[in-house]
């Protein structure tokens, strides 16, 4: 397969100054025709003239009304085309129905819909398929179809046909259409400088209970933008639409954003606390994207993180406004060691700005959005909020309209602030997770800490260079006062010092103060300094983090020295749990135990070959000894934080069930599930049915709500998808693939659906020690759906892929039974390029 870089960048030949497409819609033969005027581009000599194309039926095309022959390839078509402008019509066919790939256009439940990010556009028609090609769409639709959708504003429509016309110049990729029997929620928005815009959001017949929420996400997102960056929306309609079979969360499309249903259906019988928090996060992404990623735009593909780091980092900002952004620190912070890290410490790992690739759709990564995300919190921090915020504005005034690339955001940064930003500008291209060893002393009043920087040997980049690290710094005296507030160090050699003067006895430091950079900070506190942090620290997420580490090395120290349960951890967590000051969110974190992929990432950094079994049975070992010494209390904190009025998925009630579903997890643990049974029966929210049949698996108590559950839910595709992918979550180490196997072979498990094939497969590979049992039945599973699914979805394989991408952590017998399944996968005549790639990497 071909390899694509950075480097090799050209400019586009002809630019195109206005697109008129018709779609006559059939599920098998679908007419599309093309009006497009291609002039040249003056910034280039090149008349080549290509337009990418993939599975079409080329039935005729013509420049400037001449019937013409052109070359046509896999990949797309080339033709003699004037140094001058021209137009070109074109006509293809095209077959939604078997369009199993959901990219391009393709059919969900007999509606015809769209994915054209990153390149699925050359799958509906001949293109200049690349994002540097911006341009004013009109589109006609001809179907049955009661609603036809597309991007911009309605212009005109009849029985059987409607016209859209978007006034934005806009790359392919943002290009949507949406044709099926469809029902709205209609709201409406008032910008501030007076614009009423309509606000739509679509769903199947059978859905409209399910849209409430989603839409008042729309509305306090469009407020927030408008607030925070002074954004406002452009068009007078603002569309959402809903489908179940989808490959990702949510995509921007222009006017039209679409979305997995999973992404924004909710209410609160079946949808979750976490789901309503996701839904609004997702809501506001997409929106957000408006200006960050539409208005201005990426050259290339390489640019990715341009709009997705960025647009991360708002709709991060957003949540963090609209409920505690404490806990949202600590929840992305979470996240991103779940994914980033464990992506960056292996063969996956590549820069936030990859210079090549294969296949752009492996590079919606963790690197690109999450790490992207932090680079840019880094740059905020280190400018101020002050030069930020100007700085943003001289982006939007400059760039609008435009392709940008990772120098133009620099320059403007470069350009408000007067800073130099050439070093910065590794955390672009370098990739791994930079080690943070850090030293202190203390002498006549000064306490100085020590850094030294290290990041590692990362596939295709052996030597890394020191990076700009901002350090937020704060120092605690031994009675637990703060005798220095949160200072920023910032970091720039690889090895600096940083001194505190006027101090009159050595301070504990707090370092790292909200995660301030993405890098793993390797200082070995004892475990009294980091309770003393856990009780004393003024920066919750320092707090938090105290606790996480003790967790860790408790857990540790039971995994590699067999040692017991820490009773001085479990009094911490006690205290930190009773103490009715801190946030019920806050505590639920507190309480969680790092996940078991945490522990086996951490065991292998440090040097030890994990055991996932050891792991599994450490972590169960220690929550039976938590719920055995905190059994005195837990009756309390469940009792304390049941919520009496009625269901809001908001921060603090929805705290508030956090809390009380740990406590009730871990009462489970006592009471054989009797508590577990009886919030089964009175839940009347998601959230508390939820949290009530985990317990009730987890007391190997469930099978009569795991029965009742279906039998109420059986008709409700997102909500029977929590109820697979629970099973597999909880099942034993030795029942995983048992559990798998029956899951998958029920009628109901469609693989063609990415939700319900990432319910259960995607289980299977979170769970640590069933995925990686000693009987290599979890990989020879995975790759067995891998296989059967990369002929239908290669996209969704491909990711899925991943699993297998820590396999080198693992001993040699586990590290011989993943690498024969790796091969076999990448021994299929026909394996796609996205899997082939991502598998290759992964063997590498
Ligand atoms: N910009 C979108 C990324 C995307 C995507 C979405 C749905 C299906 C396939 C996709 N490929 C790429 C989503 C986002 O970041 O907002
Ligand atoms: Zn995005």
């Amino acid at each position: 397969h071909q390899t694509f870089y950075l480097a090799d960048y050209q400019p586009p030949a002809y630019l195109i100054e206005d697109v008129t497409l018709t779609f006559r819609l059939s599920p098998r033969a679908t007419r599309v025709l093309s009006r497009i005027h291609f002039v040249p581009n003056p910034d280039t000599s090149d008349r080549t003239f290509f337009l990418h194309g993939e599975q079409l039926t080329l039935i005729s095309a013509k420049i400037d009304g001449h019937e013409i022959t052109p070359t046509l390839t896999d990949t797309g078509l080339t033709a003699e085309a004037p140094d001058a402008p021209f137009t070109w019509e074109a006509e293809v066919e095209i077959s939604p129905e078997t369009n199993t790939a959901l990219e391009g256009l393709y059919m969900s439940n007999g509606m015809y819909c769209t994915q054209c990010e990153a390149e699925g556009f050359r799958k509906i028609t001949y293109y200049p398929d690349r994002p540097d090609v911006m341009a004013p769409f009109s589109v006609r639709i001809e179907g049955e179809q009661p609603i036809l959708l597309s991007n911009g504003n309605p212009t005109a429509s009849g029985k059987g046909w409607a016209e859209w016309h978007d006034p934005w110049p806009k790359p392919a990729y943002l290009f949507a259409l949406v044709a099926g029997d469809l029902r709205a929620t209609t709201g409406s928005f008032t910008t501030r400088s007076g614009r009423d815009v309509t606000l739509n959001l679509w769903v199947r017949p059978g859905d409209e209970d399910k849209t409430a929420f989603g839409l008042q996400a729309l509305i306090d997102s469009m407020k927030w933008d408008e607030d925070v960056y002074g954004r406002e929306y452009d068009l007078d309609l603002f569309n959402i639409v809903a489908v179940s079979d989808f490959n990702m969360g949510a995509m921007e499309n222009k006017g039209l954003n679409i979305f997995n249903s999973s992404a924004v259906l909710a209410s609160p019988e079946t949808a979750t606390d976490a789901n309503f928090e996701r839904i609004e996060g997702i809501i506001a992404h997409e929106y957000f994207h408006n200006w960050t990623g539409n208005r201005i735009t990426c050259r290339d593909w390489f640019q990715l993180c341009l709009k997705e780091g960025l647009t991360v980092f708002r709709d991060q900002q957003f949540t963090s406004d609209m409920r505690s952004a404490s806990v949202k620190r600590i929840s992305d912070v979470l996240m991103l060691r779940a994914r980033q890290f464990r992506e960056d410490a292996g063969p996956l790992a590549h820069p936030v700005r990859p210079e090549q690739f294969q296949e752009i759709n492996n590079f919606y990564t963790a690197t690109i959005y999450e790490k992207g995300a932090e680079v840019i919190g880094m740059l905020k921090r280190l400018v101020g909020d002050r030069d930020y915020y100007r700085a943003l504005d001289v982006y939007f005034q400059r760039h609008d309209g435009h392709a940008c690339t990772i120098e133009d955001w620099l320059q403007v940064f470069e350009d408000t602030t007067g800073r130099d930003l050439s070093q910065f500008k590794r955390w672009y291209s370098q990739a791994g997770t930079p080690l943070l060893h850090v030293e202190d002393s203390f002498e006549d009043g000064t306490y100085t800490l020590t850094f030294r920087q290290e990041t590692r040997p990362t596939p295709g980049q052996p030597d890394k260079a020191p990076l700009v690290i901002p350090i937020a710094v704060g120092l605690l005296s031994p009675d637990g006062t703060e005798v220095v507030p949160t200072t920023l160090c910032e970091m720039s050699a690889a090895t600096q010092s940083f001194t505190f003067d006027g101090l009159t006895e050595k301070p504990i430091p707090s370092i790292l103060r909200e995660f301030s950079a993405p890098v793993i900070l390797t200082r070995q506190a004892s475990n009294a300094e980091r309770a003393f942090l856990l009780a004393h620290d003024t920066d919750p997420f320092n707090k938090w983090e105290a606790g996480r580490a003790l967790a860790k090395d408790v857990l540790i120290h039971m995994i590699t020295d067999g040692n017991a349960p820490d009773s001085a951890y479990l009094d911490a967590l006690k205290a930190m749990v009773s103490d009715e000051s801190l946030d019920p969110a806050f505590r639920a974190l507190a309480i969680a135990l790092p996940s078991q992929d945490d522990i086996a990432q951490t065991l292998h950094a440090s040097g030890v070959v994990p055991d996932p079994m050891a792991i599994h049975n450490a972590s169960k070992t220690l929550r039976q000894a938590t719920a055995e010494h905190l059994a005195d209390i837990l009756p309390d904190l469940y009792a304390a934080n049941q919520v009496h009025e009625a269901y809001q998925p908001n921060a603090d009630q929805s705290g508030k069930r956090a809390l009380a579903g740990a406590a009730l997890s871990l009462i489970a643990r006592l009471d054989g599930g009797k508590q577990a049974q009886a919030q089964y029966d009175a839940a009347d929210n998601m959230t508390q049915q939820l949290s009530a049949l985990s317990a009730l698996l987890l007391a190997d108590a469930g099978t009569d709500a795991l029965a009742a559950f279906e039998a109420q839910w059986k008709d409700d595709r997102l909500v029977m998808d929590k109820w697979f992918s629970l099973q597999v979550m909880m099942a034993k180490p030795d029942d995983v693939a048992d559990v798998v196997t029956r899951l998958t072979a029920r009628p109901d498990f469609d693989m063609r659906n990415p939700n319900r094939f990432r319910a259960v497969i995607g289980a299977l590979g979170g769970h640590l020690a069933g995925f990686h049992h000693p009987s290599g039945k979890g990989y020879e599973l995975m790759a067995d759906w891998l296989i059967k699914l990369d002929a239908l979805n290669p996209q969704t394989t491909a990711r899925m892929s991943s699993a297998f991408d820590t396999w080198k952590r693992f001993d040699e017998d586990r590290q011989q039974m993943i690498r024969a399944q790796l091969e076999r996968i990448m021994a299929r005549e026909t394996l796609s390029r996205d899997t082939s790639e991502m598998v290759g990497r992964i063997l590498a």
